[in-house]
């Protein structure tokens, strides 16, 4: 709290405050992401992968073995598997470690992935999404500005995570985006970095400034020539040098991102292209009509929802997370957007009797989604689509 009072006594906004009345809040910013995303989902639909060497693999469908890996567990890395690398590669590489080779379904993370940001949502301040495993967010005003606070957020955040999904996530809390993205890279897998404000220069001034967001493989050479290496040297470049060779818009970016004083705003979440709501049943069950009354509520949050936003829809998805905690999904997709809302009661029973009737196990927790959405002023309603033209 010191920050605040020093930043206050100051009057001034150094390093990254916010101003609050007459005060200054140390900004909080965190920075989250999932431990490798798609293989760990996979780990948790199927225990029994755990502490083999996994890779999720887009297949191109030419040859047997053509496409890349999309993800790859830490035992596969550990043999120099990495995102990207061609599946037959990667094969190679783990050739004598009997590996699990996977399908990748893009629908099932997405699935996981809003609940997960759904309840982040709900955990912070502000929450901006940039990629289905990861996020920026504002923990400023919950915490007021109190790093200590902000640690407990972040543990809390973690045990929701594990609670809900059983996945590992690292997370970094600092006072910029710069730092926080950082934070969460260091602390991976599995940890936790918080760097208070007085502690940025020390956590910053060691690492590699090539690993400073936005600094890439061409940057970071001509950083080279000027003998900076370390966000330390970078911090203490001369401005108009670094300005001079980088123009003054990224020239002005490097210095405030390696002194962690870059300003940038946490965004609230992009339009949202989905809503979705997943209850955890009151028991385990198979029958499709004890479930759909429990979703009831999650219905009706969603018909509010698309009413409050003026959108409208296209698919409606029945969730199901079953026992041994896989998700299974069974969508309708209309010809057009409809706004409706009244459809989606129509639709999730049917939707949940043909789930349950192809699932083998029994629903733990269920959602409905519907996803697709459009402003209303664009769209035809599904009852002026059905009348008839004329
Ligand atoms: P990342 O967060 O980059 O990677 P990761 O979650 O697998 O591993 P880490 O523990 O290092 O965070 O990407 C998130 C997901 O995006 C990843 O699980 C799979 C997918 N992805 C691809 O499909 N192709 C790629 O080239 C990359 C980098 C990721
Ligand atoms: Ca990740």
């Amino acid at each position: 709290m010191d920050e605040i009072q020093d930043c206050t006594r100051r009057r001034q906004n150094p390093l990254n405050c916010r101003p609050q009345g007459k005060a200054f809040l140390p900004r909080v910013i965190g920075h989250i992401d999932l431990d490798y995303f798609y293989a760990q989902v996979e780990e948790v639909e199927k225990p029994s992968l755990k502490g083999r060497p996994i890779i999720v693999c887009v297949f191109s469908g030419r040859t047997e073995d053509s496409g890349v890996v999309s993800t790859a567990n830490y035992e596969a890395r550990a043999f120099g598997v990495h995102s990207g690398m061609p599946i037959a590669q990667a094969k190679k590489k783990l050739e004598a470690q009997n590996p699990e080779v996977i399908r990748m379904e893009h629908e099932k993370y997405e699935v996981i992935s809003a609940r997960i940001m759904e309840d982040l949502g709900r955990m912070v301040d502000t929450l901006e999404p940039t990629g289905i495993d990861e996020a920026f967010f504002d923990i400023t005003d919950s915490t007021g500005g109190d790093y200590a606070r902000a640690r407990t957020s972040a543990e809390s955040i973690k045990g929701t995570i594990m609670r809900n999904e059983h996945l590992t996530c690292s997370i970094g809390i600092g006072r910029s985006k710069v730092v926080a993205k950082l934070g969460s890279d260091v602390a991976k897998p599995g940890g936790l970095t918080v760097v208070s404000p007085e502690a940025t220069e020390s956590f910053l001034s060691p690492l590699d400034a090539s690993r400073l967001y936005g600094i890439g493989p061409k940057t970071t050479s001509v950083l080279e020539e000027m003998g900076i290496r370390t966000v330390g040297d970078l911090a203490k470049a001369d401005p108009s040098e670094l300005d001079r060779r980088f123009g003054r818009k990224f020239g002005g970016y490097l210095l405030a991102a390696a002194t962690g004083s870059d300003a940038d705003p946490v965004v609230a979440g992009l339009e949202p292209t989905q809503f979705s709501r997943i209850v955890t049943l009151r028991r385990d069950t198979r029958d499709a009509k004890e479930v759909v009354d429990q979703l009831s509520e999650g219905v009706q949050y969603i018909h509010g929802k698309l009413s409050r936003s003026g959108k409208s829809f296209r698919t409606i998805t029945a969730i199901g997370i079953l026992t041994d905690l896989s998700t299974k999904t069974r969508s309708k997709t209309f010809e057009t957007a409809v706004s409706d809302p009244s459809l989606i009661r129509g639709t999730v029973p049917t939707l949940f009797d043909e789930l349950s009737r192809t699932v083998g196990k029994e629903f733990r927790r269920a959602g409905v989604r519907v996803s697709g959405l459009e402003d209303i002023e664009n769209q035809t309603s599904l009852s002026e689509f059905l009348r008839p033209v004329g």
